[in-house]
């Protein structure tokens, strides 16, 4: 697929995916070592399901703070690709961020919106994006001009693989269900700094 000549599609018009299904897909593609960092919610349960890998990050506690970290990870390495996985709701908290991502025009970037139209894990509260607000649209507006809703799985596994291999910053968006992720992240941050900081080779 080519990004460029590609027809943006907007987000009713997106398969509804499986979130576990489509981290595992992600997660398969990686082969370089490349850093993740798992939003607060399922989105991070689900990372944590999909395998563990010394360069995962489960982010515990506030929301909205995949995407900034993942920039924090992606200037301090830049010859390292980085991905954000985010829910709908925490990115809905830190939109400004995607407005920073666009203005250092972090080519080593992706963010991937793990969009189920609600506070899933505390209790299924609609969040904007099922009332009208279209994440893919806002990151567009705020600068990041590589952004697109996943139509579905092959589509989503291909806009993957366009952010690994060419320049970023990207943002994909995923329609997901709501079902209950796979499995739970063990609650232990400092082991869970620990280990990211040994798997980006920052500590030995
Ligand atoms: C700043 C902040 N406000 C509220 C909370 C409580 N909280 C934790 S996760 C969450 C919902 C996350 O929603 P979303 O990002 O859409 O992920 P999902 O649960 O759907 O996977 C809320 C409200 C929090 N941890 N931090």
């Amino acid at each position: 697929m080519s990004f460029a000549t590609n027809q943006p599609i907007r987000r009713d018009q997106a398969k509804v995916m499986n979130r576990f299904d489509i981290t595992r897909r992600m997660v398969a593609r990686l082969h370089h070592d490349e850093a993740v960092i798992g939003g607060i919610g399922y989105t991070n349960f689900d990372l944590w399901a999909a395998g563990r890998r010394p360069q995962n990050f489960y982010m515990l506690g506030s929301m909205g703070l995949a995407a900034p970290i993942a920039l924090g990870v992606a200037l301090a390495q830049p010859q390292r690709k980085v991905i954000a996985l985010e829910g709908d709701g925490s990115i809905l908290m830190q939109l400004g961020s995607l407005a920073t991502i666009a203005a250092r025009r972090q080519k080593n970037l992706a963010v991937v919106i793990m969009d189920n139209g609600t506070y899933q894990i505390t209790g299924g509260q609609l969040t904007s994006t099922e009332l009208g607000a279209d994440v893919v649209a806002i990151a567009r507006g705020a600068g990041i001009g590589q952004s697109a809703w996943a139509a579905d799985e092959s589509a989503f596994e291909e806009l993957i693989d366009l952010a690994l291999r060419e320049d970023g910053p990207w943002l994909i968006g995923c329609r997901i269900d709501r079902e209950k992720p796979a499995d739970t992240t063990e609650r232990d941050p400092p082991r869970i700094r620990d280990q990211f900081m040994r798997g980006l080779g920052v500590t030995k």
